[in-house]
This record gives structure tokens, sequence and C-alpha cells, in this order.
């Protein structure tokens, strides 16, 4: 039975889905009608979706249990034919894409918000996946917006409860729901591509690693890959159970919120090698015995050394990273001669690029890094790339990254983040950025000769779209360079990102720690942001 129910409230005039789909506090998701409206702009944004089949999972917070049984009723009285849920309602970023393409699946809601903390009073979000595994492309997500303003109806079955913890199908209405195995697809398609012998081997040899799952969804994952398929001993995987809370952390996998993996590395008895991934599985952090890749880092060195793995044994089409991701990548591609495409933030501006087949490997420098396997990027993948790597070379994390900055150079890098800041104050940093930067053209600031200064605008190579204004740039003539952009990710007032570059050529000779190296940057960046004086902060409140 199909209840039209009217919406008895407003249209919720802030459902814009950002950087990766609508990130709200739960209870903004527990008013009356909210997600049910969101839910509803989505299906009806959606062109030939009738008889189609949805795949539905999440990240297994607070929330999940309660979304997915909304969105199976209104999916069932919206016409799609078929549903596949994650058991239990589990399924990381990368796995749903995984699943959405094995299955040719009209598209995916993922329910996540990510590294943002979980629980009744904290964060829950929504993303909606096309069918080529990725997440929607903006004209997609404007629609949906435009469509939450102007609905004033939802389609939903009354119907109770589906079981989605045993394995199997049900009927709901005129559609069935299977309930697969979370982990299962995933893992065959991370056996494709990688040599699962020689990791073993790798192991088998005493090689020793922690994978820090945060409590979050990776650890059903990571449990069934490392240590049943790879054979690492049990409790290589730290924190292997998703919470509802994430244990009341941040599954943020960041110096930061790591720090337990991060002291393990550094301690007596450090393993060889460390590794975290995020709430939804698609970041991941890289450590070596007393060392840190940077993800910009990371996405150079495992594109110097892909060839090494069997799933990309023949090469590379062409890496992508974005704007504000270090250039270390690029550095790499020049060698190899490919091309290398620079793209806004956000994994939606991949999409068309892998899709047309244009590049293999890309990433951001928010420990997002991922190639043509799936549409998201992988914590997991980029864990097992690394492994596969290090089991080829049988080198430390610190020889193999050594031996890449003596060969490109080294690329210091940082991000200084400042959360939770006036968002009138950060739109105003913004304007007087816009408007200042583009003069600051052949001057000299301190030690550094500004190139140009811009607003980064993007268009897309494949369907000609145009995306402006995606952070301001200031290119200075070594190549160095510093980038402002708010965050469209954060839930409480705005986050400002300031993310500063600079190459070093002859990394033996100037072998320094990063912060050092970058310190008359970040003071010039405080400077031409005014950050002191707009924000009234001293200090960033996160540094990586
Ligand atoms: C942040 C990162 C961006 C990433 C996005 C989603 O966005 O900077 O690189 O794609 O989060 O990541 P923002 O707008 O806050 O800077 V996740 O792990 O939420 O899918
Ligand atoms: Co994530």
């Amino acid at each position: 039975m199909i209840a039209h129910r009217i919406v008895s409230t407003v249209p919720f005039s802030d459902q814009k889905p950002g950087t990766s789909g609508l990130r709200k506090k739960v209870t903004v998701f527990q008013q009356p009608h909210y997600l049910e409206n969101f839910i509803q702009a989505i299906f009806d944004s959606l062109e030939g979706s009738a008889r189609q089949t949805l795949v539905v999972g999440g990240d297994g917070r607070f929330f999940n249990r309660h979304a997915v049984q909304v969105i199976l009723r209104m999916a069932a009285a919206n016409g799609f034919e078929r549903c596949l849920v994650g058991q239990c309602g589990l399924l990381s970023t990368p796995a749903a894409s995984c699943v959405i393409r094995k299955y040719h699946a009209f598209g995916g809601l993922v329910l996540s918000a990510s590294h943002n903390p979980g629980g009744p009073q904290e964060d829950f979000g929504i993303k909606y996946n096309i069918g080529n595994g990725g997440p929607a492309p903006e004209n997609v997500t404007d629609a949906i917006y435009t469509r939450t303003g102007v609905i004033d109806s939802y389609r939903i079955l009354s119907a109770p409860d589906v079981d989605i913890d045993s394995l199997g199908k049900r009927i709901l209405g005129d559609m069935t729901v299977e309930v697969i195995d979370s982990v299962l697809d995933y893992v065959t398609l991370m056996q494709n591509l990688f040599d699962f012998d020689r990791i073993r081997d790798l192991f088998r040899s005493g090689f020793r690693m922690r994978f820090d799952a945060m409590n979050a969804v990776t650890g059903p994952y990571a449990r069934e890959i490392l240590e049943e398929r790879l054979g690492a001993p049990v409790g290589t995987v730290m924190n292997a159970i998703p919470l509802e809370d994430f244990g009341g952390h941040h599954p943020d996998p960041n110096l930061v919120h790591a720090c337990d993996l991060v002291q393990t590395l550094h301690g007596p008895d450090a393993p060889d090698f460390g590794a975290a991934s995020d709430g939804d599985g698609d970041r991941n952090m890289i450590l070596g015995r007393m060392s840190f890749v940077t993800p910009s880092d990371s996405l150079a060195v495992l594109a110097a050394n892909a060839h090494l793995t069997p799933g990309y044994a023949d090469g590379l089409a062409g890496v992508a990273r974005s704007m504000p991701t270090s250039s270390a990548v690029d550095r790499v591609a020049r060698e190899k001669r490919i091309d290398v495409h620079e793209t806004p933030t956000g994994w939606k501006f991949f999409g068309n690029l892998l899709d047309s087949g244009a590049v293999t490997l890309c990433g951001e420098e928010s420990f997002g890094t991922g190639s043509n396997h799936v549409r998201e990027k992988d914590g997991v993948w980029a864990v097992l790339m690394w492994l596969n790597i290090l089991a080829a070379r049988r080198q430390s994390v610190s020889e193999i990254l050594r031996s890449h900055w003596r060969c490109y150079g080294r690329n210091y890098y940082s991000r200084h983040d400042y959360e939770g800041i006036d968002s009138a104050a950060a739109d105003a940093m913004m304007t007087h950025l816009r408007a200042t930067v583009p003069g600051l053209a052949d001057r000299m600031l301190g030690s550094f000769t500004v190139a140009c200064g811009d607003d980064f605008s993007y268009t897309d190579p494949v369907d000609g779209s145009v995306s402006s204004r995606q952070g301001v740039r200031v290119i200075f003539t070594d190549g160095s360079r510093i980038i402002f952009r708010l965050s469209g990710t954060g839930t409480e007032g705005a986050t400002l990102r300031v993310y500063v570059e600079k190459y070093e050529h002859d990394y033996m000779r100037h072998d320094q720690n990063t912060q050092e190296s970058l310190a008359e940057l970040v003071q010039l960046a405080n400077k031409l942001a005014e950050i002191r004086e707009r924000t009234g902060r001293t200090q960033p409140s996160v540094v990586t």
C-alpha cells in the first residue's frame, strides 16, 4: 500500500548537497519529513529509474539503520524493482561503488558523513551515486537541490521493517530486497588487482603491520582481507568493530585523530607498516616505522610504482589530482610521459576522466587515493597497493620515500585548517582574496616572486561543463603555491583550508622538517588572507 503523504512543513531550503552529498547533524535529519523530503527529491531528479536496481548501504553510524528502512520503503513506492542492501546496512563507500558497477545498478544511496563523528548529537549524511559507481555530478546535485525547494509530497510504502541482518531475498511491495554480503564482491575485486600470494609471502617473512579501522566501516573488510586472506596475524586490525558512535572518536585518518596508531609506529617494537581509514572507508593514511607519507607523496609513489602490481602492470593511461594536492605526481607523470589532469576538490570531478579512459590513478591531498577500479577513492585499495609494492621492492616505507625524493625532488606540503570560524567572516575573507590576489602578479613577497594569482576554474574535458570559484591560488615562479578555499563538508560555521607547497629539487641538500621549510609561505598566507584580523585565530585547528 502506498501512502502519499503531504509534507506538512515548508520545503527544506538547506538541503544543498556539498562536496560529497548532504551532511548535517543527526538532529537535523530527525526533523519531521526532512530525510524523506531529500530522498524523494533525489528520486524525482532521476530519469529512467523505474524497474531498476538501487544499491543501499552506509558506514554504520547512528541513524544508518533507520535511514535504510525509510529508503527501502520509499524505493518500493517509487517503482524500483530491486534493492541491493549490504548486510546490517553496511557498505563502505568504495564497496558501494564496486557493487553498483558489478550489478549494473541504476545508482546507489550511501549513508555516511565520512570522517565526521557519529552519534545522536553528531553528523549524518547521504550521497547519491550514479550508475558508473561515482558521486553524482554537479548537474544532478543541482537538480536535487532545486527539487528539495518545491517538493510537496513523497511516496512511501507503509510496511514493517525489513530484516537486513540476514543474507537473502525479501519482498517489499513490488520490490525485491536482496541483502548481500558487504565485503565479498569487494574482496574479489581486490584479488583481481593485487598479487595476494606475494603479499602473503611478505607477511610470512615476518613483516608486521597495524591497520586502524577506527571502529568504522573498514573493520570487516580489513579483517577479511588482511587477516583471513593474506595471513596477517589476528590483531593486525585495530578497532575492527564498526560502532554507531565510532567509540566516541573522530574516524578521521590523520596524525591528530589516529594518534594511537601514530604512536605505535614511533614506539619501541614498532611494526613495519601502519595504515588507517575513515568512517566510510574511502580515505587512507599511510605510515612507515617512524615515518608518515603525505597523501600527495603517496599518490606520486603509487604512480611511480604501479607497474609492480598485476592490476596496473601495463602502465597508466594518465593521472589526475585535485588542484590543492601537491604537484609531486606531476613529476612522475612527466617522466612517464603521461598526462596529468588538475581538477577541483571532490572525487566527482574524476568520474568523467576515469570513464573516458584518460586516467588510471587519481588522488587528493585529503587522504584520498584511488583508481579506475571503482569511481570513489578507496582506503583499503590504497593500503593493498602499498603492500603489493612493499612486497615487490622489499624495502621499508621510508627507503621507498627517500629514493622517490632523490629521483624526483621533494614537494614539501602542508594543509592548515581553521575550523568553525564565523561564516560571514570567512565569506568576506574569500571576497577580499578574490579581489586582491590577481593583482599580485610579478610582485616580490619575501623571498618569493608571484607568477600569477587567480580563482581556480575547471572545464571538464569530456562534457565541457565549467566549475568556477574552486579556490584562490597564488602561484610563485619556483612552483611554490599557496591556496585558499572554504570546506564544503563542515557542519558547523565555516572551515578555511590553507594549502602550502614548496618544491625542493635537491632534496639531499635540503632535507628539512616540513613546517620549517614552509614557515615563510605560511606567514605570507596569514598576511594575504588577514586570517588573524578576520577570524581572531592565531593558530590553525588542525595541521596536516
Ligand atoms: C573534504 C576534502 C576533499 C574530499 C571531501 C570528501 O572536502 O578536502 O578533498 O573530497 O572532504 O571526502 P572539503 O570541502 O571539506 O574540503 V570524504 O572522505 O567525506 O568522502
Ligand atoms: Co570518507
